[in-house]
């Protein structure tokens, strides 16, 4: 039978890595012929927690689960890593300052990005879900010079997928018949998602855009305020959705995503619609033999130009800042 795929989840014994692991255990994340081994990676005051998720994962009797492996040090849970789900990380706490914020995570992804230049497999993919997710991956990458910056993504295939369904509900089609949405830049709330080059059920987005009030006052706040609706009714941020997303991210791009579509997420920017070489910023991107691609040659109109700036401006800030603590 193959050999296992090795996959860490940092945060395993949060709530989101609690949706996240019973999924890529079960099959659903690289496929139901592809075994997997986790490792778990946990701050000490987690690894109890993660040992019952573990207890849990091994009573489901997943015939695809090779292994469980719990760590609490990034160079031992990063040894061999094929795919990497940087899940864990600091919350901004009352009175916390954005600089504060920047520098507590730091703190966790730039060790962490040196375990994985220092042990990860050739093919390594990593996939930063913990936020500020796009700075974040910045961090890591920069700390993994021997690894190719395409490996290193942060995620927005959760707004992407919440655009979708927005979509379908206003045109009254199955989400299934949305195509071509984009989300650009920052996975916050300055983010853009774009219908402007989108296929609803094979009439062109561009028609829903005719009604500025809905597309400006309604979709596109709607879609960049979720995660705070989440929280205001659930008590709790998005935890199932968000692991949800990370299996679609992942899936994909190991998969390759379907023939006339595309998805979002945020990879290393070359340069392509203005933004800025090595940010790691949102684009509408394919996926084919295992690398993202950016969409190239989306006309660009005037509301996306500023949309699209205002995000990036964000992460130029944002850069500029971790720049500034010496983490890059
Ligand atoms: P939780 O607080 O439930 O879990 C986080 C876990 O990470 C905790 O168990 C904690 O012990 C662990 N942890 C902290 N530092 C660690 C380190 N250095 N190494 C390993 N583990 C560490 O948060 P949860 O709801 O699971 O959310 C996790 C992260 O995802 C947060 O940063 C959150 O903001 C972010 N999100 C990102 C989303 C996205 O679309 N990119 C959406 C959902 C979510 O808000």
């Amino acid at each position: 039978s193959a050999t296992p795929v090795n996959v860490t989840v940092t945060g395993a014994a949060g709530q989101i890595g609690y949706a996240l692991l019973f999924r890529i255990a079960s099959g659903q994340m690289l496929g139901a012929d592809t075994p997997v081994r986790l490792r778990l990676l946990e701050i000490p005051q987690g690894v109890k927690a993660a040992e019952g998720t573990a207890m849990e994962l091994d009573d489901c009797a997943f015939p695809l689960l090779a292994g469980i492996d719990i760590h609490d040090e990034p160079r031992a849970a990063f040894d061999g890593v094929n795919v990497a789900l940087l899940v864990g990380a600091r919350p901004r706490g009352p009175g916390m300052e954005r600089g504060d914020l920047l520098a507590a995570n730091g703190g966790i992804f730039k060790p962490q990005g040196a375990a994985i230049n220092a042990g990860a497999a050739y093919d390594v993919r990593v996939l930063v879900v913990g936020n500020p997710a796009n700075t974040n991956a910045l961090i890591a990458q920069a700390h993994a010079p021997d690894v190719p910056a395409s490996r290193f993504t942060a995620m927005t295939r959760l707004d992407h997928n919440r655009a979708l369904t927005q979509v379908a509900k206003k045109a009254g089609v199955p989400v299934a018949d949305v195509r071509r949405l984009t989300i650009w830049g920052n996975h916050s709330a300055t983010q853009y998602p774009d219908l402007f080059h989108a296929d609803v059920a094979g009439r062109p987005g561009v028609e829903l855009t005719e009604d500025r009030t809905w597309l400006e006052d309604d979709f596109i706040p709607t879609v960049a305020k979720r995660g705070a609706a989440i929280i205001d009714a659930r008590g709790a941020s998005s935890a199932a959705s968000a692991a949800n997303a990370a299996i679609d991210h992942v899936h994909d791009w190991v998969h390759g995503t379907p023939e006339g579509d595309w998805t979002s997420a945020g990879i290393v920017s070359d340069g392509s619609y203005g933004v800025p070489e090595g940010l790691i910023s949102s684009f509408p991107v394919t996926s084919s033999g295992g690398d993202w691609e950016i969409v190239q040659g989306l006309e660009v109109g005037e509301l996306s130009r500023v949309k699209i700036d205002a995000s990036v401006a964000e992460l130029v800030q944002e850069r500029d800042a971790v720049r500034e603590l010496g983490l890059l």
